[in-house]
């Protein structure tokens, strides 16, 4: 009551930070050059994708433009898209797959 200094009590509490780590999608898009056959077989090498499940994404990509792979970690989601990109530049097709964080 017959306190007159200043308040010096922690006012900001530490917290530990808990969010968990953002996923990011890996996605596929489709281009005029490169053939369906290669882009199937990418998929199943760089993303481990069966056979049905892989022609799926292909033709989902092919008709509508773009199509969902998969979702990683950042650092798995870039080493793979990069991967299937660089194969595909080695093989001199075009294709593209792009990474972008859920949400
Ligand atoms: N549009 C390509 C073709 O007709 C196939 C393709 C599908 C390419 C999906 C890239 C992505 N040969």
């Amino acid at each position: 009551m017959s306190d007159t200094g200043s308040d010096t009590r922690r006012k900001t509490k530490t917290r530990v930070k808990v969010e968990k780590p953002r996923l990011y999608k890996v996605i596929l898009v489709n281009d005029d050059y490169t053939p369906r056959e290669f882009v199937l077989m990418v998929l199943q090498a760089v993303f481990r994708m069966g056979e049905d499940a892989g022609y799926k994404v292909m033709i989902t990509a092919h008709q509508k433009g773009t199509c969902l792979v998969a979702v990683y970690s950042r650092d798995i989601a870039e080493t793979k898209a990069k991967e299937a990109v660089d194969l595909a530049k080695q093989a001199g097709f075009p294709l593209m797959f792009t990474t972008e964080p859920e949400e």
